[in-house]
């Protein structure tokens, strides 16, 4: 198992964050997803399945431009 943060562009709102962590958990291969608002931030637990570009796209296309963080 992996974890990451990304930088999430974009959550304005609570909803914001729900479209974010279901766009994430509904994914092959993420375990968990927990976004933070205050930091516009997203914690993500995946296995192989997942590389750090899919998680990003993801997010992109759901229209949250996120990168990785550190
Ligand atoms: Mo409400 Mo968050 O439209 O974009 S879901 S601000």
């Amino acid at each position: 198992m992996h974890s990451t943060r990304l930088s999430v562009e974009g959550m304005t709102c609570a909803s914001c964050v729900g479209r974010v962590e279901r766009a994430l958990k509904g994914m092959e291969g993420v375990a968990d997803a927990n976004v933070n608002l205050a930091t516009e931030t997203a914690e993500v637990m995946f296995d192989d399945a997942v590389t750090l570009p899919d998680l990003v796209g993801v997010l992109d296309k759901a229209g949250y431009p996120a990168r990785v963080e550190e």
